[in-house]
């Protein structure tokens, strides 16, 4: 990877390629950092709920597995099937059932659901990519956005507007945001065109901009939380509603939470009237002990540490996994263990078990 140029002054590109100064990014920060303070945590105690995502799909074949949502959840929601390549495969066919399956499993046993998502790279269809004209992908957009709307307004807590948007490495990839089909064909504007949309369709839902590599310590992700507060800002400037930044929290288990750097992320969004909500929560833990006992005491003090990162300023709006069990992870099909060991990433173990850091994480969520 090429090595990158900072200035002596702690300037960096990324400052310089969007007129940003070091100080216009921290300064909100700085005027909240007040003596004594232990944060408002402290004066508003309250309960954050805990949820996870559900894949449609298994929900009928496995009953063990639907009932883990309902023993353990307060918040049950769609993995895969609110993606726009699933609910309109094509132009003339919409397919609402997966994601009306799991909206009702949700909702008719008491629990919150939440959509994610209407924008994201990995979810676009064939027949929204042969689209040409600017002005037909921005009406297929927001059409669509519209019609997913309708049909969920009044039952979905909110919604993952856009999803992993910044660019993987934005100085290695040389921009800020993602080079995907959605900004190659209407910009940087489809952002704030699909928070616009969205807050129009169904203006209770909380609108949440989600995405991953915002947690660790290193320049890479200080780079991706500036550019985060900078869309976020740049929505607010535009009078855009955004509330709350996903964290998705697919925690390695080989990099370092930077906590500062996540207090310094909260009071700033907080200081704009955002929240945090961690959406995506899993551990991925191919370079941990191959020992389970060891996995999962790894994985706790890995999800302790990223907790008390996260609640040191104030808690967020829902902790959210993604999946409940081992037996059903995308982990272990996109990021084995090269040792050929089981991953363990999520809160129940493929029998069902839970980890101690599933207890641990309803502690936390019940005195927040
Ligand atoms: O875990 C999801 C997997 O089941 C799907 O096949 C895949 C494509 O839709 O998406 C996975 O979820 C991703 C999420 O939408 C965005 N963050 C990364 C997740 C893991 O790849």
């Amino acid at each position: 990877m090429a090595a990158r140029r900072r200035n002596a002054d702690g300037g960096d590109p990324i400052y310089r390629r969007r007129n940003l100064t070091r100080r216009s990014v921290l300064a909100g920060a700085a005027a909240l950092a007040i003596p004594g303070s232990t944060g408002p945590s402290r004066a508003a105690r309250q309960t954050v709920p805990f949820g996870s995502a559900i894949q449609a799909e298994i929900m009928d074949a496995d009953a063990a597995y639907r009932q883990a949502f309902l023993d353990h959840c307060d918040l049950v929601m769609p993995m895969n099937a609110l993606k726009f390549d699933l609910l309109r495969p094509t132009r003339e066919t919409w397919n609402f059932e997966p994601a009306d399956k799991v909206v009702d499993f949700a909702l008719s046993h008491g629990k919150t659901t939440r959509g994610t998502c209407h924008v994201w790279w990995g979810a676009t269809p064939d027949w929204v990519t042969m689209l040409d004209s600017e002005a037909d992908v921005e009406r297929a957009l927001v059409e669509h956005i519209e019609q997913v709307c309708d049909r969920y307004r009044g039952r979905l807590v909110g919604w993952d507007v856009v999803n992993e948007v910044i660019a993987n490495d934005p100085f290695y990839d040389g921009q800020s945001l993602r080079d995907t089909f959605w900004l190659r064909k209407l910009g940087p504007r489809h952002i704030p065109i699909a928070f616009e949309a969205t807050a129009r369709a169904d203006p209770e839902a909380r609108l949440v901009i989600n995405e991953y590599d915002l947690e660790y310590r290193g320049p890479h992700f200080e780079e991706r939380r500036v550019i985060m507060l900078s869309i976020v800002r740049q929505l607010q400037d535009a009078n855009i509603r955004v509330d709350a930044v996903g964290l998705q929290a697919h925690l390695y288990m080989d990099r370092e939470i930077d906590a500062d750097a996540l207090l310094r992320f909260s009071r700033e969004l907080d200081a704009s009237g955002v929240k945090l909500i961690v959406t995506e929560l899993d551990i991925i833990d191919w370079q941990s002990p191959a020992d389970p006992e060891a996995q999962d005491a790894a994985a706790l003090e890995k999800v302790s540490t990223f907790l008390d990162a996260i609640f040191a300023w104030k808690p967020p709006e829902a902790v959210i996994t993604w999946g409940m069990t081992d037996r059903y992870s995308w982990i272990n099909d996109v990021m084995p263990r090269p040792d050929g060991n089981e991953s363990r990433p999520l809160p129940l173990d493929r029998s069902f078990r839970p980890k101690p850091w599933l207890d641990l994480i309803k502690r936390r969520l019940a005195s927040a």
